[in-house]
């Protein structure tokens, strides 16, 4: 190794220095090069009730990653040694004022990696993203044919199909997590909303996700019950059922993670190690990709720190694929 080689180690770990690739990952758009693809979603338009700037994640988190370029003491691995991820670049949302449009490009997308047994991890972008993944991932290659189960963790259900659209998005970040279930990518029976707080806008808002046949745990419930009763519901539910994990910011305290949408400020949300320890209890499970969405970094913190919490989910979701996958 010369000495710039040491001096180059050195300085990809600081997120100021060189170019801004997703956790200082080489740029390579094929998905087939890539066992992880990190991609970006820049989209807004399935969520027009906040501030609308949640296509500017992607960018926000490229910005700070180099620093998250780290090995898994806690699993004891390094998942950039085991399994080639490459930073596969924003998905092209050339109609972006389009909802509808674009969640049919983000699924032609995703597409092209699930047929490549290419495992995303991707950082959005509201939550209609993942309507747009799924459809592409549920029932495709990487579930061997299978519907998805879902960890989904949120402040909110998302599946308000007692709503026609949101603000006149249809696939929205308000009807994903039903349309993917009535549509047959996603298996309720076998999936777990979790940290799902603050007071409805109806006493029956929650009901549809009931009706659809998802496991939901308020974070009420995960106050009474208990972290180690929380984690054994998600163990059983899931099982070895290909596992996507939607990770909305919202579930995390409006003081952990304030640059988020949709913050729910009556009730505390989820610390940065109770939802460390969430993930990490689903360690060996058959997870096929994972996502973080509803960063809005116009209103993060002047240190970032939303951004920072979003690089720390995805290294979890990096590291479980990695670790149940690519085993050295
Ligand atoms: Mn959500």
């Amino acid at each position: 190794m010369t000495e710039l080689d040491d001096q180059q180690r050195l300085m990809n770990g600081i997120f100021w220095y060189g170019i801004p690739t997703l956790f200082r990952c080489e740029h390579d758009e094929d998905p087939a090069n890539a066992d992880i693809g990190l991609v970006g979603v820049p989209h807004s338009t399935g969520n027009g009730t906040t501030q609308r700037d949640q296509h500017l994640g992607p960018r926000a988190v490229r910005n700070v990653s180099a620093i998250g370029r780290r090995v898994h003491n806690h699993f004891g691995i390094d998942p950039w040694e085991m399994a080639r991820v490459r930073d596969l670049g924003d998905v092209p949302l050339s109609e972006g004022n389009n909802n509808e449009r674009s969640i049919e490009m983000i699924t032609e997308y995703y597409a092209r990696l699930d047929a490549a047994g290419c495992r995303p991890v991707s950082i959005g972008g509201d939550h209609s993203i993942t309507g747009g993944i799924l459809q592409a991932l549920g029932g495709g290659n990487l579930t061997g044919g299978e519907k998805a189960c879902l960890l989904h963790f949120d402040a909110h259900t998302d599946a308000f199909h007692n709503i026609p659209h949101f603000m006149g998005a249809v696939k929205s970040a308000a009807h994903w997590a039903s349309y993917l279930v009535t549509e047959g990518h996603v298996d309720p029976q076998y999936s777990v909303q979790v940290g799902i707080r603050g007071n409805t806008r109806s006493l029956e808002w929650l009901d549809p996700s009931y009706d659809l046949g998802y496991t939901v745990i308020k974070k009420t419930d995960y106050d009474s019950m208990g972290a180690e009763q929380v984690m054994a519901i998600i163990d059983e539910t899931i099982g070895d059922h290909p596992l996507y994990i939607t990770f909305d910011l919202d579930c995390f305290d409006p003081m952990v993670a304030p640059g988020v949408a949709n913050i729910e400020a009556g009730i505390e949300g989820f610390g940065i190690d109770q939802v460390m320890e969430l993930l990490r209890c689903v360690r060996g499970k058959n997870v096929i990709g994972g996502d973080v969405v509803c960063l809005m970094p116009t209103v993060d913190s002047p240190n970032q720190i939303t951004s920072y919490r979003s690089m720390a989910i995805m290294f979890e979701m990096i590291s479980l694929i990695a670790d149940r996958h690519h085993q050295t």
